[in-house]
């Protein structure tokens, strides 16, 4: 399947941007048809915020969740939090060590679980006409063998991460969220020691994803391509194994300048991968964008290979009645 973020909530016309236009995606203004897969990010849900840290209302999140999925579609969700123990910092802003606090101080754990209580009530409020939970592909805490999140691998040790996922699952559990599956995703990784290092293990994981963008394009390319075939084969390697799904959770070239990128770089990366799906990140704004949209350079590219390859958007999906409704 193919995923893109933020797909229903904004995206690029020429040099601008539109947002929040009911029906309207830039993959769908493409193709026909929206991407099968759409992400959501719920940075800025702990600050009680109107709208998430890119700026789209939660109320237009909980909307286009409920229509992907009457639509058929795939939601998944990641969550960029601000520092649970000092709200004013962003997800960005190393606050060591708060992990190890969150797990040693009761008085900051607490914090920590009020926090997953706005997780909570949102996820319980996805419901279906029929009053049914709607199932959603929860990212939590992405990208932690890099450093740039509070979370990240300079800011605590393996079994920290380990104790730390495990009591968030665990809280979303003991809360009634039943509607969660679960991806674990790291950014770049060497081999399987690494990308296991802070692995919370198979009871914990419904999902084995990294994510892996392509930069300086096209000296980069095969480097690009061979070290992420590599990680999609340790990733398949390892469900297999332990009957998990695979994914490439975030990947993309930004502002795709390469008008065969789809074809000559993405496809031989997912080519008889089994991936369940790949997801290239938000259109954000004209210097910051990942998917096509109608004009765009490698529009026609994108068009071929979702037409002539197992790259699916939502119409086909939607007819394998991944939900059984009640
Ligand atoms: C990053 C960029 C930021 C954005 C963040 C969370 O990769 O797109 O602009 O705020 O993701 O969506």
């Amino acid at each position: 399947m193919f995923g893109h973020q933020d797909a229903l909530a904004y995206g690029i016309q020429g040099n601008r941007r539109w947002v929040g236009e009911a029906g309207r995606s830039d993959i769908k203004s493409s193709t026909g048809q929206h991407p099968a897969v759409i992400g959501y990010d719920l940075g800025h849900l702990e600050l009680d915020a109107p709208n998430n840290l890119d700026g789209v209302p939660f109320d237009q999140i909980r909307e286009n969740i409920v229509q992907t999925y009457l639509r058929g579609g795939v939601n998944t969700i990641s969550w960029h939090p601000n520092n649970p123990l000092d709200l004013s910092k962003t997800t960005w802003d190393a606050v060591a060590p708060t992990i190890p606090r969150i797990l040693d101080n009761p008085a900051d754990q607490k914090q920590y679980l009020a926090i997953l209580d706005k997780l909570c009530t949102f996820f319980k409020s996805l419901k279906g006409p029929d009053g049914e939970a709607i199932p959603v592909l929860f990212r939590p805490y992405h990208e932690h063998t890099g450093d740039w999140f509070w979370w990240g691998a300079a800011h605590c040790s393996p079994a920290a991460y380990i104790a730390f996922w495990k009591l968030t699952v665990d809280y979303f559990r003991g809360q009634g969220v039943h509607n969660l599956l679960i991806a674990y995703s790291t950014d770049f990784f060497r081999d399987e020691a690494h990308y296991l290092e802070r692995y919370p293990g198979p009871e914990y994981v419904d999902l084995l994803g990294f994510d892996m963008y392509h930069r300086n394009a096209p000296e980069q390319n095969s480097a690009f391509i061979t070290d992420t075939r590599r990680m999609v084969a340790t990733v398949s390697e390892l469900g297999l194994r332990q009957d998990k799904l695979w994914a490439i959770t975030e990947t993309g070239l930004e502002t795709l300048p390469d008008p065969r990128w789809w074809s000559e770089v993405l496809l031989p990366i997912v080519k008889d991968s089994h991936l369940t799906y790949v997801l290239v990140w938000r259109n954000g704004r004209p210097d910051h964008y990942y998917a096509p949209y109608p004009g765009q350079t490698s529009e026609a590219d994108f068009k071929k290979v979702v037409r002539e390859h197992t790259l699916l958007l939502e119409k086909p999906v939607r007819k394998l009645r991944l939900y059984q409704r009640p």
